[in-house]
């Protein structure tokens, strides 16, 4: 049921060294670099995004993510969710308006996997970067890198993913698109949901440990943006993790790398669409290489296993 969850707004990742975070957020994916705060934390957008930022780098010890925000649709939604998510029995912190730039108040709570989220209903919108939203041109001419086009989904790993399953789809209204069991365990091993038609807005995939980051995703224009990603990474020595290929799971046409501190990043263009009435996507875990890779058909170690 929807409950006034638009889509993700950003995430705050946590990076070693910002001079070369920054390097590769701007230089590399090509998101527009709009600011540095008081605070020396980094802002960047894709630039098909109408808000001011869906990208915050923080310099920190350790590599991460710090939390993925959600849009609302306005005040009085925030405010009913708020109570909906203390009512739930989460952890629920009120982040007051201009803690991050240009952002209005936000609601930060704790999840059974170990994840924060927070959820906001106003930020700065700055309009498509280059081409604006009055008779705008197809593409600015001036993109960078890989030209990611906009923040689309996290892939998170935790213990508890029944858990977060159920709170972001009793509470906020999310939609299990698709999912992969291991029928003999009778468990539910990865779950990716949705509150769009997008195939996820976010992904979570079953690990002994609490509060891991898998990947950010950013969306390409097309499968060809997505190979030259690939030389791209190539060119750059950028460090690959695995790629181009295709998903079993969403059929999104993807490549794998890391970013300098080593958060694992993914460009993908195409993959499914969901309407409220589709039923579930299952996979089942015994053909967990072919949901994951739909080529190779293998699983890789360093992709089920490096997460920050
Ligand atoms: C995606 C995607 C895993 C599957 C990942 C899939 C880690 O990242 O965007 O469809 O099992
Ligand atoms: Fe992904």
């Amino acid at each position: 049921m929807q409950k006034g969850v638009m889509r993700p707004g950003h995430v705050q990742i946590r990076v070693l060294d910002m001079e070369t975070a920054v390097a590769h957020y701007r230089d590399r994916l090509g998101l527009i670099h709009t600011h540095t705060d008081s605070q020396g934390r980094n802002y960047f957008k894709g630039w098909t995004e109408i808000d001011a930022f869906s990208v915050v780098l923080r310099e920190a010890d350790e590599p991460g993510m710090d939390f993925m925000a959600l849009k609302v649709l306005d005040a009085a939604t925030l405010a009913a969710r708020k109570q909906d998510l203390i009512d739930y029995g989460c952890q629920v912190e009120t982040i007051p308006a201009g803690e991050l730039d240009g952002c209005g108040e936000r609601v930060r709570f704790d999840s059974p996997t170990g994840h924060w989220f927070e959820l906001f209903a106003e930020k700065e919108q700055t309009g498509k970067w280059g081409v604006g939203d009055r008779n705008p041109d197809a593409w600015p001419e001036d993109l960078k890198g890989m030209k990611a086009t906009r923040f689309d989904h996290c892939l998170l790993y935790g213990d508890d993913i029944d858990g977060t399953v159920d709170l972001l789809s009793s509470v906020l209204g999310f939609q299990l698109a698709e999912q992969v069991r291991d029928e003999e365990a009778d468990l539910r091993v990865a779950a990716f949901l949705t509150v769009s038609m997008k195939a996820h807005d976010v992904a979570f995939v079953r690990h002994e440990e609490k509060g891991k980051f898998h990947h950010a995703s950013f969306y390409l224009s097309s499968w060809e943006d997505v190979l030259r990603a690939a030389d791209l990474i190539s060119m750059h020595d950028i460090a690959l993790d695995i790629g181009p290929t295709r998903h079993g799971l969403t059929h999104g046409q993807t490549i794998y790398f890391f970013d300098p501190s080593g958060n694992r990043n993914e460009v993908f263009s195409g993959g499914d669409y969901t309407y409220p009435d589709h039923p579930v996507v299952t996979w089942d875990a015994s053909q967990l290489g072919k949901a994951i890779f739909y080529h190779d058909r293998q699983l890789n170690e360093r992709f089920l296993g490096v997460v920050t």
